[in-house]
């Protein structure tokens, strides 16, 4: 069948994604608890390959040893009949109120020292059930006010963390990288590492930057008004893009988490482009939330439509690609040019310097004159994405 995912694909869900029971901060549950069992064999059904979870989607902040073993064993159960694998888990430090003023920047020096044995807690359970990153997701490191917060000493407690991460997971000998998940707002009013670009200069700060790199939100960036493929395209010119989480929304307003392709799918149609064209061979990790206005069997079919939409969106880029019209429109818009170095081959700084056609005898009004012809291949990209062209 046409548009139907198979593990290949490399889609994962979040347990707390599917999972959502629709509390928002005007309105209670509006579904049911999902036992996480259920969920690996639903996903699995769908023809996802993956699971991710914090370590309180698993097991209940404070539950007992047994109860922790027993919840594990029945989750691993549920992998092994599936098939479904763990490429990613991540700790949650924001939803006890403990963490109400962040976690590895919180001012007291004991929450933030709690934060970090939450976190290497989990990473020993993330590593023993296969797991290969380990996102961090700074919710609620961040501030209302502007004294409440010294951003340069946060920054130093971030730093520390994230450097007592490393050491402990390269004594450990894991095979476990971290990816910082940037978010600009919500819940806090600001949050600390806002943007993927803030995110990569902060990893170069660290004393193993190798470990490190990102997993940015297509609608985290969009809150912000950033064009998600542009940052996507910069953490991968960096070799940052550890992971990714996939998910709709419609413009600077509150983090909706649509499904993926809904909200702006220009956008993603842009980020499927790049993410396929580019050879990312990392999981396809969708982290939305299904609306509070569905019922389980709505969880399900907008589950089954981030990984349609991802699909329909390949095939769509893959079609725009192989257009002979679309290769000589890039060619019109000189993309080959660009690809080119702005030196010759050989050539330094003083064959520039050098070079009269390059400056004294250049003319300029002549070049101002051509035309880009971007519209035409803007064009094209729309006719492909509308799927009006084959
Ligand atoms: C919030 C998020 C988070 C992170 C998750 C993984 C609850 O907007 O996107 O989802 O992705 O904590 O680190
Ligand atoms: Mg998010
Ligand atoms: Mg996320």
């Amino acid at each position: 069948m046409r548009y139907r995912p198979t593990p290949e694909d490399r889609f994962s869900f979040g347990l707390w994604t599917v999972g959502w029971q629709g509390r928002d901060p005007f309105g209670d549950a509006t579904r049911r608890a999902l036992d996480p069992v259920e969920s690996v064999r639903r996903l699995a059904e769908l023809g996802a390959y993956g699971v991710a979870f914090h370590d309180d989607d698993l097991i209940p902040s404070g539950a007992p040893e047994t109860e922790r073993e027993s919840r594990v064993k029945r989750f691993r159960q549920a992998l092994d009949a599936t098939g479904l694998v763990v490429p990613m888990a991540t700790t949650n430090l924001f939803t006890h109120p403990v963490f109400k003023d962040g976690a590895f920047t919180a001012n007291d020096r004991d929450v933030r020292r709690y934060a970090l044995r939450k976190t290497i807690r989990n990473i020993d359970l993330a590593v023993e059930l296969g797991a290969r990153t380990y996102v961090a997701w700074g919710g609620r490191e961040g501030a209302e006010s502007g004294a409440a917060k010294d951003v340069r000493s946060a920054l130093d407690r971030m730093k520390e963390a994230f450097d007592l991460l490393g050491e402990y997971v390269t004594t450990q000998g894991y095979e476990l990288r971290f990816a910082i998940e940037p978010k600009p707002n919500e819940p806090r009013g600001d949050i600390l590492l806002p943007t993927v670009g803030h995110a990569l200069a902060f990893i170069e700060r660290l004393e193993r930057p190798a470990l490190y790199g990102v997993n940015p939100e297509v609608g985290h960036e969009q809150m912000a008004g950033l064009n998600v493929p542009h940052g996507i395209a910069q953490a991968l010119w960096a070799d940052k893009l550890f992971h990714i989480d996939l998910n709709g929304q419609s413009g600077v307003k509150y983090d909706q988490d649509l499904r993926f392709g809904a909200g702006d799918l220009r956008s993603a149609f842009w980020l499927v482009d790049l993410l396929e064209s580019a050879g990312y061979a990392g999981p396809r990790h969708f982290d939305f939330k299904p609306p509070r206005t569905e019922d389980l069997d709505g969880v399900w079919a907008s589950a089954a439509g981030c990984m349609r939409n991802y699909l329909i969106l390949k095939e769509r880029s893959a079609a725009f690609r192989a257009d002979p019209a679309v290769r000589e429109a890039l060619r019109a818009a000189r993309l080959d040019e660009l690809a080119r170095p702005t030196l010759g081959e050989g050539e330094s700084l003083a064959g520039l310097l050098a070079d009269r056609t390059a400056f004294e005898d250049f003319d300029a009004e002549t070049a101002a004159a051509r035309g880009m012809a971007f519209e035409q291949l803007d064009q094209l990209a729309m006719d492909h994405l509308l799927g009006v062209r084959d």
